[in-house]
């Protein structure tokens, strides 16, 4: 079951497993080294297999608050596109503005590569520590502006693991108000 976006039917909320979600682009909540870890990026990396980090690895990491590209290998996707979300530090280190950053520069880079759909886990909000209520609207907020910016995509997705993920991110989108 998907929940649309009140004011925009591109932008849809589903429960699921990310790496089971076919789209031109997969975003991965990675760390900086870009080497794999647990959660998600454990997740992608099994199912995309070795190509995958071995193509990492040519990278050399990614500062927070960026993203790089690469092929997606065995994943249903064309993309993985990874972003370092900031850790969750109390909230003065400037996390919700690092947080919008990390969601601008993944839309930068499927508008760069004209992608038409892109897959978002809720980045920073389980090993990270960013509480999910306050991640929701800064998620949703990007996610809606670059829809209005970008008239190629087709459907951005937010892909939650729990059924109480996705609930806050449906509070989250019903209270969202007007178009971005
Ligand atoms: N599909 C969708 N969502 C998932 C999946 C999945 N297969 N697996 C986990 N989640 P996290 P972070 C959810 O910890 O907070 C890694 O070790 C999860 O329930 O994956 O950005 C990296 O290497 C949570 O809601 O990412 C970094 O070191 C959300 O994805 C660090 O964790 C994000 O949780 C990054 O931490």
């Amino acid at each position: 079951m998907v929940t649309h976006s009140p004011s925009d039917d591109r932008l849809v909320l589903m429960r699921g497993d990310l790496t089971k979600v076919s789209a031109d682009a997969l975003v991965n909540a990675a760390n900086s080294s870009l080497l794999g870890g647990g959660g998600v990026d454990g997740a992608i990396h099994r199912a995309a297999g070795p190509e995958l980090l071995a193509e990492c690895r040519t990278l050399n990491g990614c500062p927070t608050g960026e993203a790089r590209i690469t092929g997606a290998y065995r994943l249903p996707a064309r993309h993985v596109i990874h972003t370092v979300g900031p850790v969750w530090r109390g909230g003065s280190q400037g996390e919700r503005e690092t947080l919008a950053r990390c969601y601008r520069r993944v839309l930068e880079l499927v508008a760069r590569h004209g992608l038409r759909s892109v897959a978002f886990p809720s980045i920073s909000t389980g090993a990270y520590g960013f509480p999910i209520a306050e991640a929701a609207p800064i998620a949703l907020r990007e996610m809606r502006a670059a829809l209005a910016r970008q008239p190629q995509l087709e459907r951005v997705t937010v892909v939650l693991f729990s059924a109480s993920d996705l609930e806050v991110y449906q509070r989250a989108l019903a209270e969202a108000g007007t178009p971005a």
